[in-house]
């Protein structure tokens, strides 16, 4: 065989290691870097029967230390840890997840998309976030369906007009492109709509043509890819028990797994954030509800945008399998169980089937629903702690799937700089100093 075609075959079907392997897509496929993902690839092993595939990520044992530790490797954990190693240079990183990657919230929201939101600081870093959704799939290498399909709110009430009206001019301000529609253009852009609702009449709406969706597994699966061929240590099944301190700075975590030593700390474990907190002697201002959501039967395409109707308590988008996905109002007691009560799907179906009419006639295919982690003004916390080199990300509430690029880009930078302008807002200290983010109208969920 000559050099030139013994290239092309190497390149074609991979080496002789690789060919003929029957079950090639197996544990022992990891080299130190990723392939990428092509158009090429997709050619290179459909030649060779899609033998050549090595898996998204490593699955190694903890060492026992790392420069940082983040707990949690939900949407924010991991983009934390990316974020470190890709701005910052800081790649000798380990991620802990008590279950498995993405099963939180991450894995559990319905993936809207939008940065209409009242205050600076928030629009700052919902923006950010919304900006990186826009380019992430050609950052990570990692198709995360990016859709931005356009999100509106409708308005519903006087009050909500009057309301949205103030939030497009603070947009405008802060450089977000939302405006405020008017019925007639709510029902062109939806044609399924009732604009005449007995009830809820829709009077306008308030509409950011660049939200929209995408999709979550695949957002904590691109980006744990990432971390993993940045040579980062993803550790599932690793419960961290215990924060260990020396004197008041932080020097490691106790877990499932051992004890393993870090220099740096960053807990972004959402709901699970109060236990954390308790671990390492302090106490957060969260509270953790249950938030659910629902899904339909797949039908063909008949809605294109997100809708959200606050007034009522629905949302609804359709996914691109065609079914209707469709949340509510978060329970309104503290709970740690990843159901939700009953009567809270049936007030969110009773009220969307007012603004939706056809809806009534759809089976409901599943329902589910995850721990969201609340703060007294429905803003996040991204902040040091009374621990030294303990920092915390948490408080998304029921609307932090927008944010993880953002938010994982502020966290990382808090945690090598020791400060980050798109968290200076966020401490959790100003809770004690009344210095307020209030959102609770821009969080757009019920609670
Ligand atoms: P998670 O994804 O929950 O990750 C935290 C991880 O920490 C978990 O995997 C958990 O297992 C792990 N963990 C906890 N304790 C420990 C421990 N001791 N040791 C190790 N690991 C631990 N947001 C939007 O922007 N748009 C939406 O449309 C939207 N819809 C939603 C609908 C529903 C039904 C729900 C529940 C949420 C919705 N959200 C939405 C909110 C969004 O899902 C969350 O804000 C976001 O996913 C939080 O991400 P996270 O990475 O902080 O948390
Ligand atoms: O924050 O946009 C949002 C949202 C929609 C559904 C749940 N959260």
């Amino acid at each position: 065989m000559s050099q030139v075609s013994r290239v092309v075959t190497h390149w074609i079907v991979g080496n002789e290691q690789d060919r003929g392997i029957p079950n090639a897509y197996s544990k022992n496929r990891i080299r130190n870097h990723m392939r990428r993902y092509s158009a090429f690839a997709i050619a290179r092993e459909g030649a060779r029967y899609h033998t050549g595939w090595e898996r998204a990520w490593k699955s190694p044992a903890p060492k026992k230390r790392y420069d940082a530790i983040i707990v949690g490797a939900g949407g924010h954990g991991l983009a934390t840890a990316y974020y470190l190693g890709k701005n910052h240079g800081i790649k000798n990183v380990a991620i802990l997840e008590k279950g498995w990657l993405g099963g939180g919230n991450t894995g559990r929201n319905t993936t809207i998309i939008r940065s209409n939101y009242l205050q600076d600081p928030s629009a700052a870093i919902y923006e950010k976030a919304r900006s990186l959704y826009e380019t992430m799939s050609q950052d990570l290498n990692y198709n995360v369906m990016f859709s931005p399909r356009g999100v509106m709110m409708l308005a519903q009430t006087e009050h909500e007009i009057r309301g949205y009206e103030r939030t497009a001019h603070a947009n405008a301000l802060q450089g977000v492109a939302t405006e405020f529609i008017s019925p007639q253009r709510v029902k062109e852009l939806v044609p399924i709509i009732n604009i005449h609702g007995p009830r809820y009449p829709v009077l306008g709406a308030l509409w950011q043509p660049r939200g929209g969706t995408a999709r979550h597994d695949a957002v904590a699966w691109g980006y744990a890819r990432a971390c993993s061929d940045m040579g980062m240590d993803i550790i599932q099944q690793c419960e961290v028990t215990g924060v260990r301190r020396d004197g008041n700075k932080v020097i490691g975590v106790d877990t499932t797994k051992g004890k393993i030593d870090c220099d740096k700390l960053g807990v972004v474990v959402a709901g699970h954030s109060g236990v954390l907190a308790d671990m390492a002697g302090f106490r957060l201002p969260i509270e953790s509800v249950a938030l659910q959501a629902l899904v339909s039967e797949p039908i063909k395409p008949c809605m294109d945008v997100v809708v959200m109707a606050n007034t009522v308590h629905g949302y609804m988008s359709q996914s691109d399998k065609g079914e209707m996905v469709i949340g509510g109002g978060a329970d309104g007691y503290n709970n740690y169980t990843q159901r939700g009560s009953f009567h809270h799907i049936e007030e969110t179906v009773r009220a969307l089937v007012e603004t939706f009419p056809m809806i009534s006639r759809l089976k409901m295919l599943r329902q589910w629903g995850g721990i969201v982690d609340m703060t007294g003004d429905r803003s996040p916390i991204i902040s040091r702690t009374p621990v030294e080199n303990m920092f915390i990300n948490c408080g998304w509430g029921t609307g932090g799937f927008k944010a993880i690029p953002g938010s994982g880009w502020a966290m990382a930078e808090l945690m090598a700089k020791g400060a980050s302008p798109l968290a200076d807002e966020f401490t959790m200290w100003r809770f004690g100093e009344g210095k307020f983010i209030d959102e609770s109208v821009a969080a757009g969920v019920a609670h």
